[in-house]
C-alpha cells in the first residue's frame, strides 16, 4: 500500500465549513424520538483561553452525543458562557478594558478555539449569562423566591473579603481565606439578600438517592448539606429559672458531660441578671471572638480560649453533679443552640480545652476494637507502650509476618493481678528492662482478634500503659525463656513505629497515650448509671429520654448570602421606597439592565459601584410612586448557572423561561458532565430546580440523571497547566500540528475518563499515526465481504457502544486499533465492512470519517447515518464475569471465558493488585472455584 499523510488542515477546514452551512447538528423537538440532553458544565470563557485540558469533558460529551443521534436519538447538546463574577471584573481592571468588552473577546476567542476541534454543538442555541435577556430570567427567578418568602433580607455580619472589596458566601471560602486571591476574610454588618436554601436541605439529601452519579460526588453533597442527627438537652442553671439548652449529636456520652460552653454570641452572657460576676471580662471576650471567622475559630488543634463565667454554675440532669459554664468561641453561635455540653473524654476540641483550664475527664465509653470472633476465649490484657524520650524511640517486638508483625508489648494479666503490675512484668519478661515510670493508661478497650501466636481466637478487656524508660536496667532473669527466639526486640523511631506498628489494639493504645487523641467513636458505656454495660450507639436516644431530651436535626449547610457589592452581576430587581420598604420590580420591568459605566472598580466601602450612579439609583417606588432607589448589589457568580441547563431547551423564547412544551421534551439532563467546583454549582442548581420545580416550570425534581465526572489532563511535568508555570499547551497549536481527529482520540486515550493524567506529547504523535492508517486503508476496500473479518468487526461495533456508552472511552479506542492491525493484517476489507468501520469510528474522529465516508460514495453526513448493528451469530457470549474474593470479601473480578480452566483462572486472579495485597504474601489454604462465577481464596 502507498504510503500518503492524512492531510488533516484541509479536510478539517473542509468540513466544518460543511457541517456550519448546512447546521446538521441543529436540535430539533422530535416527539417521536427517544431524547438524550448531553451536557457540558459551561465554561467562564477567561482571557488565558482554552488550555488542552479543558476540551476533554466537550470531546467525551461531543462523543456520547454523536453516538445517541446515530442511534436516532432527538440529541442537545449546546454550549454557552457563564460570564458574570468577579473572575471576569478582575480581569478587566487589570487590563483596563470593560468587562463587557472583556467577555465579547475572550468569548470569541474560545469559540474560535472549540471550532477547530470540531464538535457538534447546536450553536443557534448558544446563551451568555451576561446576555440581558438571559439574565431577565435569572432576575424573574430571584423574584419568585421572593413571592415564597426563599429570599430575605438580612442585616447578620457576613464573610468580607477586604482585597476583592465584596461580601461572601461560606461556599467562596477557602478556609478562612477568600478562595479567589487567597485573602483571610473579616466579619462585617451589612444589609444582604439571603436565599432559604435550607429549607431544601432535606429534600437535596434524599434526592441524591434517585440520581446515577459518582459515589464522591454525592459524598461531597451530603457533606456539604452536612446533616446532624441528635438531641437538645437541657442543664438548669443553679439556683436560676434560665436553663441552658444544648445540642449534642452524643446524648450518649452524657454522663462524662463535665462542663458547659457557651458561644461568644450566646444571649445568656448578656443576661445581668444571671449574676456572672465577671460580666465585663465576659463582654470583652465575646467582642474579640466575633471579628474572627467561623473557620479561624471552629479549626481542630488551635490552641483553645476561653473565660469562665464566676459565680454561675449548672447542673448535669444525668449525674445531677455541679458542672462550670465557660464562654470560648470554639462554640459557634449559628450552629445548633449555640451552646454545647463538653465531654473531654470522647472529644479532641473539648479534650484541649480541658487541658488548658484543667478540668475533669471522665471516660464513659470503651472502645471496641478488631474483627469479631467465633467462639473467642476471653481474657484480661495489657497493652506497654516504652518510650525513651531521650532518643525518641520506642520499644517494637517484631513477631514477623505469621505471627501478627510489628506490636508494642501486650500480654495477659492474671487472676487478681493488679494491670499496671502485668505491664511492668510482661516488659520485663520480653524485654528485660525494668526501669519504667508510668506516665499514662487508657481506660478498658474490647477488642476481639486471632492470637497466631497461640493459635486462639480472643475477646480480651485490654487496658493500655505508658511507659518512659528511665535507665537502661536490664533484668537478665526475668525473661521468659520459652518465648525466645519467637521475636526480635527493638527501638525503633517513634514516627516509624507509628507507620509500622498497624495492629489494630496497639495502634488505638499509641493514638490514645503518645499522640494523645481521645476515643471519639461508639463503644461500651461505663459509669452511666443504669446505662453502663450497654452499646453506646443503643443507648443513645434512651439517656436523652431519660433526661427529657428532644430528638432534633441540624445542619450545616446555611442560607446562601446572594449579595455582592461588585459591578459585574445580575442587578437585584429591588427598589427601596422610603415608605414601602424593598419593593420588587414589576415582572414586566424586566430585565433590571446592568448601566453601562465608566468605572466600575469596587468601593471598598461596602457599597457597590452602582450606588455612585446617580440616574440609575434615583427612581420611582413601583407601589407608591414616590422617588425610591434602586438596589445596588449585585448577584453572585453562581446565579446565572444555577438554572441556564433550562434556557437551552429553549433559549429564545422572551415570553417565558423556558416553555412546558419544550421542557417537557427535554428534561432531566441525561449527561451530564464537568469537574471542578462541581460540588458548590451543583448544590446551588438543584435548589434552583427544586424551586422551579416547586413551582411548575420543572417537571423532574433533580435538573441532572446522570453525572460522570472528569479527571484533569496536567501539564507534561505532572503540575497544573498555567500561565505562571509556563507549562500550558494550546490545543491550536496540537491540532496544527497532528490534526484535530488525533487530539480527540488523544484526549480520550489517556486512561479512564476520570482518572487524572499528565500530558504527553511523545504519546500524541503515536495517535496521529493511527490516524494516518485509517486514512491509508481506503485501498483496501473490496467490493465483496471479507468474512474473515466480521467476528472481530461485530464484536467492535458492540463494544465501541457500549463502551461510549459507559464512558470507557479508552477502551474504545483501544478496541479500534485492535480492528485496525487485523484489517491490516488481512489486507482487504469489504465495502459495507468498511462503511460500518468508519460510523463507530466517526464520534472519535469526525472529519476523517466523514471524507473517507464520502470518497466512499455515500452522499449523506456520517454523522447523520445509522450506528451500525452487529450481528449475534459473530458474538462469543462465552465471556463471563468471574468474582474474585479472598476469605469471601470481593477484591475484584475478570472477564473470562467460561470455559477457561481452574489453573488459568486461579493464576490471572492471583495477578489481580488487590488480592496480591489481601494475600499479603501467604499461600492460600484452599481454592473454591465455581466455573464462570467465583473464585474465593481462603487463608
Ligand atoms: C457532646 C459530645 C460528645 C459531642 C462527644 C461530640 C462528641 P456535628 O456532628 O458536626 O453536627 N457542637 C454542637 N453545637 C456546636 C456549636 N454551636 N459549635 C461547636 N460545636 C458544637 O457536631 C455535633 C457536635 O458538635 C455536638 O455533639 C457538640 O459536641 C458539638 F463525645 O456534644 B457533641
Amino acid at each position: 500500500m502507498a504510503r500518503e499523510k492524512f492531510d488533516h488542515s484541509g479536510v478539517e477546514k473542509k468540513w466544518q465549513e460543511k457541517w456550519k452551512e448546512n447546521e446538521l447538528y441543529r436540535s430539533t423537538e422530535d416527539a417521536d424520538k427517544k431524547k438524550a440532553y448531553v451536557l457540558d458544565m459551561f465554561p467562564y470563557p477567561s482571557g488565558e483561553g482554552l488550555h488542552v485540558g479543558h476540551p476533554k469533558g466537550y470531546i467525551a460529551t461531543d462523543i456520547y452525543s454523536r453516538l445517541k443521534r446515530m442511534q436516532g436519538y432527538s440529541v442537545l447538546h449546546p454550549m454557552g458562557w457563564d460570564a458574570f463574577g468577579l473572575p471576569a471584573e478582575n480581569y478587566a481592571l487589570k487590563n483596563k478594558v470593560h468587562p463587557r468588552v472583556a467577555v465579547e473577546k475572550n468569548i470569541a476567542n474560545f469559540k474560535q478555539q472549540l471550532a477547530h476541534i470540531g464538535f457538534d454543538y447546536d450553536w443557534s442555541r448558544e446563551i451568555n449569562t451576561t446576555d440581558p435577556a438571559y439574565y431577565h430570567w435569572t432576575q424573574w427567578i430571584f423574584l419568585k423566591m421572593l413571592e415564597h418568602k426563599l429570599a430575605f433580607q438580612s442585616n447578620e455580619p457576613i464573610n468580607w473579603c477586604p482585597s476583592c472589596m465584596t461580601g461572601l458566601a461560606n461556599e467562596d471560602l477557602d478556609g478562612p481565606a477568600c478562595e479567589r486571591c487567597g485573602t483571610i476574610v473579616e466579619k462585617k454588618s451589612l444589609p444582604q439578600w439571603v436565599l432559604r436554601i435550607t429549607e431544601y436541605a432535606d429534600r437535596m439529601l434524599a434526592d441524591l438517592d434517585t440520581l446515577d452519579w459518582p459515589e464522591h460526588i454525592k459524598e461531597a453533597q451530603r457533606n456539604w448539606i452536612g446533616r446532624s442527627e441528635g438531641a437538645e438537652l437541657n442543664f438548669p442553671i443553679i439556683g436560676r429559672e434560665e436553663i441552658v439548652t444544648v445540642f449534642t449529636t452524643r446524648p450518649d456520652t452524657l454522663y462524662g458531660a463535665t462542663y458547659l460552653v457557651l458561644a461568644p454570641e450566646h444571649p445568656l452572657l448578656r443576661n445581668r441578671e444571671l449574676g456572672i460576676k465577671n460580666y465585663g471580662e465576659i463582654q470583652n471576650y465575646a467582642a474579640t471572638a466575633a471579628q474572627k471567622t467561623e473557620i479561624e475559630r471552629g479549626a481542630e488543634g488551635k490552641e483553645k480560649t476561653g473565660v469562665r463565667l464566676e459565680g454561675v454554675s449548672a447542673t448535669n440532669p444525668a449525674t445531677k453533679e455541679e458542672i462550670p459554664i465557660y464562654v470560648a468561641d470554639y462554640v459557634l453561635g449559628g450552629y445548633g443552640t449555640g451552646a454545647i455540653m463538653a465531654v473531654p473524654a470522647h472529644d479532641e476540641r473539648d479534650f484541649e480545652f480541658a487541658k488548658k483550664f484543667k478540668l475533669p475527664v471522665r471516660n464513659v465509653v470503651e472502645a471496641v476494637t478488631g474483627e469479631p470472633q467465633e467462639n473467642p476465649e476471653s481474657r484480661k490484657s495489657i497493652v506497654a507502650i516504652v518510650i525513651d524520650r531521650k532518643n525518641g524511640t520506642v520499644l517494637t517486638l517484631d513477631w514477623g509476618p505469621e505471627l501478627g508483625g510489628k506490636l508494642y508489648i501486650g500480654g495477659g494479666r492474671e487472676e487478681g493481678e493488679n494491670a499496671a503490675s502485668a505491664a511492668m512484668r510482661e516488659v520485663a519478661e520480653e524485654t528485660g528492662y525494668t526501669d519504667l515510670r508510668l506516665i499514662g493508661q487508657t481506660s478498658v478497650i474490647h477488642h476481639s482478634y486471632f492470637a497466631y501466636s497461640k493459635n486462639v481466637a480472643r475477646e480480651i478487656e485490654a487496658i493500655g500503659f505508658l511507659f518512659e524508660l528511665q535507665s537502661d536496667a536490664k533484668d537478665e532473669q526475668k525473661l521468659e525463656k520459652d518465648e525466645h527466639g519467637k521475636f526480635t526486640v527493638s527501638w525503633m523511631p517513634i514516627e516509624q513505629a507509628e507507620r509500622e506498628v498497624t495492629e489494630t489494639l496497639h495502634k488505638t493504645v499509641f493514638d490514645w497515650l503518645v499522640r494523645e487523641r481521645v476515643h471519639t467513636g461508639p463503644g461500651i458505656l461505663v459509669d452511666s448509671g443504669e446505662f453502663s454495660g450497654k452499646g453506646s450507639e443503643e443507648a443513645k436516644w434512651d439517656i436523652a429520654q431519660a433526661v427529657g431530651g428532644k430528638r432534633v436535626t441540624r445542619y450545616k449547610l446555611r442560607d446562601w448570602v446572594f449579595s455582592r457589592q461588585r459591578y459585574w452581576g445580575e442587578p437585584i430587581p429591588i427598589i427601596h421606597c422610603p415608605k414601602d420598604g424593598a419593593v420588587p420590580v414589576p415582572y414586566e420591568d424586566l430585565p433590571v439592565v446592568l448601566p453601562e459605566v465608566e468605572s466600575y472598580e469596587p468601593t471598598g466601602t461596602g457599597e457597590s459601584p452602582l450606588a455612585a450612579i446617580d440616574s440609575w439609583v434615583n427612581t420611582k417606588c413601583p407601589k407608591c410612586g414616590e422617588p425610591a432607589k434602586r438596589e445596588t448589589n449585585t448577584m453572585p457568580q453562581w446565579a446565572g448557572s444555577s438554572w441556564y441547563y433550562l434556557r437551552f431547551m429553549d433559549p429564545h423564547d422572551d415570553t417565558q423561561l423556558v416553555s412546558t412544551k419544550n421542557e417537557k421534551h427535554w428534561a432531566p439532563v441525561d449527561v451530564y458532565v464537568g469537574g471542578d467546583h462541581a460540588v458548590r454549582h451543583l448544590i446551588y442548581a438543584r435548589f434552583w430546580h427544586k424551586f422551579l420545580y416547586d413551582i411548575g416550570v420543572a417537571s423532574t425534581k433533580e435538573p441532572f440523571a446522570r453525572l460522570e465526572f472528569l479527571g484533569f489532563i496536567l501539564a507534561e511535568d505532572g503540575r497544573k497547566m498555567s500561565k505562571r508555570y509556563g507549562n500550558v499547551i494550546n490545543p491550536d497549536d496540537v491540532i496544527a500540528e497532528h490534526g484535530a481527529d488525533a487530539f480527540r482520540i488523544y484526549e480520550m486515550f489517556m486512561g479512564p475518563f476520570e482518572n487524572t493524567t499528565s500530558w504527553s506529547t511523545a504519546s500524541i504523535a503515536g495517535t496521529a499515526r493511527f490516524v494516518d492508517r485509517v486514512w491509508n486503508l481506503h485501498e483496501a476496500v473490496t467490493d465483496t465481504e471479507v468474512p474473515e473479518l466480521n467476528p472481530l468487526l461485530h464484536r467492535t461495533i458492540l463494544k465501541i457502544g457500549t463502551d461510549i456508552e459507559s464512558f470507557k472511552f479508552n477502551t474504545a479506542v483501544s478496541q479500534a486499533m485492535i480492528l485496525l492491525n487485523k484489517i491490516e493484517e488481512v489486507g482487504k476489507i469489504g465495502r459495507d465492512q468498511w462503511l460500518a468501520f468508519l460510523r463507530v469510528l466517526a464520534p472519535f474522529a469526525p472529519h476523517i470519517t466523514e471524507e473517507l465516508w464520502a470518497q466512499a460514495g455515500e452522499v449523506f453526513s456520517i454523522h447523520r447515518a445509522t450506528w451500525p448493528q452487529f450481528d449475534e451469530k459473530f458474538i462469543s457470549l462465552g465471556e463471563r464475569e468471574v468474582v474474585v474474593q479472598v476469605n469471601g470479601k470481593r477484591r475484584g473480578s475478570l472477564m473470562l471465558p467460561a470455559d477457561a480452566l481452574e489453573d488459568a483462572v486461579v493464576v490471572a486472579a492471583r495477578a489481580l493488585p488487590a488480592v496480591v495485597t489481601a494475600l499479603g504474601g501467604n499461600e492460600p489454604k484452599r481454592v473454591i472455584y465455581v466455573p464462570g462465577k467465583i473464585i474465593n481464596f481462603v487463608v
